[in-house]
């Protein structure tokens, strides 16, 4: 979180509220239309504190609003519907938190929650503290309690609510007058996509809303994005070194540079690897991309190509060249990233810079504006085209295309990476595919080719569980063309499942894909090696087709994997939103992260944490008999 932007942000913010307010004391009687305009872009004019806030939404081009309306936001959910502002009705407000998430990962632009205070509040913590942690911009709209002269104690809703949203966001606006609501709101889009993006609260005092006022409310002014001119200079001068092999890590700092990381790749003959968030800001066919990480958790080619080879110590990268990225747990599998001889770290917040890894320069830049720079020195940094690279890239590449593409049917279900490799090869390659916390999405994000920016979105560092339906919902929403799936687990499903009546009212042809497995098997694999049983991690069965009948969605199941990519390809050509239930069997299916995790974490037990799982593992191993699991 940048807490100086964010101050400065909200001097900004105040500094606009208190021009609106000598604007107030100036004006005499109702503004002619005339007046405002003559001020494209503000919001101008007499009306209520409801319609300026409207207005400001409309002029920062919200495309919906998610949301739940109560008493203390009724006048604005109503002036949604007298200016056309879309919005929509969700049935949780955690939905509506993820559904603005969906929104802003898929547009970039931020996404628009309107909930009450107190339990409205609480409800979308869980969704705002995942936008906090993957850095997607939100703008979250929350009535408060009366306040003034005429306010009574003991009101409704009245939790601390500017408190409770203050750590899960990266700034909270109070409005404390009327004449404060169009600028708070307008400073608030600002600071969530300025630097690191991220959620921002404007918190308004329903009696505000009803209150009418003057407004000459201008559109804030723009920071200029970082960019630390030394540092890239010392940047460059690393990344000229033509006895150095470079690699790059993009994360979704550079989710809108595809161009010019895709350039800067190939200047530099680098390959490239994401981080789970920046899957696609690189092309993952493209000759340099290798796929997800480069440690042993993520994508095999990235490692291979990264690392090198045994036997080959020249074929690895010495030079790695981190661009808008964060060296988060998830994504590089409990820190299991390699430290390579010589690290550049470039991004828009300074407080993730060399923080994990050992840095030999830390620029404090926006991706795109670095990118652009460095292509602009391109003579200096240039290399020879690497035909050696390449074709190793594409060797292992397709190695492990072969094994996505023979995957042996499971006993009892389907194995999910045919799963994986059955929705890539029926979604067009625009689809949006929204996973889920289940041990699927490291598979996925290990296998899934993405080949679009902003077509593939995973709760990275919160992990809440249950996001994907309702962030699915809401990109839907305003992607009304583009085919939208989910891949969930059970368990997952189980924690946001009544949103899909939300698809089912509106008419959103969301996919949802549920892995059913009647089980938590994510926690299933972290519990058996540590502990021998596995305790709370079985679910209820569930008759997945009277559920979609009560939704009224459509009903799809897939019991076999011969019978998969027919099914999968006939949920996908549905006009409407279907459910499609696929019979999991995990069986023994590795995935590449738990063990690396496991790895990694049990290394950094100490010798008496050690000896003490081993005992515990050795009398349970020698027990005949066994409690039972769960
Ligand atoms: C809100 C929340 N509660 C608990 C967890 C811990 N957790 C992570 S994955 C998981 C199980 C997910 O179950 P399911 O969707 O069935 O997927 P599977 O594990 O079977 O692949 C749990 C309980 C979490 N990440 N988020
Ligand atoms: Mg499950």
């Amino acid at each position: 979180m940048d807490v100086s932007l964010s101050r400065r942000g909200l001097l900004q913010g105040m500094a606009v509220a208190g021009g609106v307010l000598a604007a107030k004391a100036a004006s005499a009687g109702p503004l002619q239309p005339i007046q405002a305009a003559r001020h494209p872009g503000w919001v101008f004019g007499r009306m209520s504190g409801a319609q300026a806030l409207t207005e400001a939404l409309i002029l920062e081009g919200t495309g919906c609003v998610y949301g739940i309306p109560g008493a203390q936001e009724n006048e604005l959910w109503d002036t949604f519907k007298q200016k056309k502002l879309p919005y929509l009705l969700v049935t949780h407000e955690y939905s509506a938190a993820c559904m603005a998430d969906g929104y802003a990962r898929s547009t970039g632009r931020p996404g628009v929650l309107c909930v009450v205070p107190g339990p409205g509040i609480t409800n979308s913590l869980t969704g705002l503290g995942e936008a906090l942690l993957d850095s997607s911009p939100i703008v979250a709209i929350v009535g408060d309690v009366g306040i003034g002269k005429k306010a009574k104690p003991f009101q409704v809703h009245a939790l601390a609510n500017v408190d409770l949203l203050k750590p899960v966001c990266k700034c909270v606006y109070p409005v404390q007058t009327v004449e404060q609501i169009p600028g708070a709101v307008r400073q608030a889009f600002l600071t969530a996509m300025c630097g690191e993006p991220g959620p921002v609260a404007v918190v308004v005092p329903y009696n505000l809303l009803i209150e009418t006022a003057d407004f000459r409310s201008p559109p804030p002014a723009a920071e200029l994005p970082p960019f630390d001119e030394e540092a890239f200079q010392k940047a460059l001068g690393i990344l000229a070194d033509k006895s150095q092999r470079i690699g790059i890590y993009a994360g979704l700092g550079c989710m809108d540079f595809g161009t010019e990381l895709a350039a800067a790749a190939e200047l530099l003959q680098a390959p490239v690897a994401t981080s789970v968030s920046g899957k696609g800001a690189i092309p993952e066919n493209h000759a340099l991309a290798v796929g997800w990480g480069y440690g042993p958790h993520a994508s095999e080619p990235a490692e291979i190509v990264f690392a090198g080879e045994r036997g080959h110590p020249k074929s690895g990268i010495t030079t790695l060249l981190a661009i808008g990225v964060k060296f988060s747990e998830v994504s590089t599998g409990y820190y299991g990233d390699f430290q390579p001889k010589h690290v550049v770290h470039v991004d828009a917040n300074p407080c993730n810079l060399g923080r994990v890894l050992e840095t030999d320069v830390c620029v404090h830049a926006d991706a795109g504006i670095f990118l652009g720079r460095l292509l602009n020195c391109g003579d200096a940094v240039r290399r020879p085209v690497n035909a050696k690279l390449v074709a190793r890239i594409q060797q292992t590449k397709a190695d492990a295309n072969r094994e996505l593409c023979n995957v042996q049917p499971g006993q009892c279900g389907v194995d999910p990476l045919a799963v994986i490799g059955s929705l890539r090869k029926n979604l067009p390659c625009d689809a949006l595919l929204f996973t889920d916390v289940t041990v699927s999405e490291h598979l996925a994000a290990e296998h899934f080719q993405v080949c679009k920016p902003r077509t593939y979105f995973n709760p990275v560092d919160n992990q809440a569980m249950g996001w994907s339906i309702p962030a699915a919902i809401g990109a839907q929403r305003v992607h009304p063309g583009v085919a939208v799936a989910t891949l969930t687990g059970d368990g997952c499903m189980l924690m946001s499942a009544m949103e899909i009546s939300t698809a089912a009212r509106e008419s959103l042809p969301v996919k949802f894909f549920i892995l059913d497995d009647h089980a938590y098997h994510y926690m299933q694999m972290l519990q058996k090696a540590a502990y021998l049983r596995t305790t709370a991690t079985q679910l209820a069965r569930i008759d997945y087709a009277a559920l979609a009948q009560a939704f009224g969605v459509a009903y799809q199941e897939v019991c076999h994997q011969g019978e998969l990519d027919a099914k999968v390809r006939g949920a996908i050509d549905y006009p409407g939103p279907v459910l499609v239930r696929i019979a999991t069997d995990y069986g023994k299916r590795k995935i590449r992260w738990i063990e690396a995790v496991r790895k990694r974490y049990s290394g950094e037990l100490t010798a008496a944490q050690k000896a003490r799982f081993m005992a515990r593992l050795g009398g349970r191993a020698l027990n005949m008999h066994p409690e039972a699991n769960d």
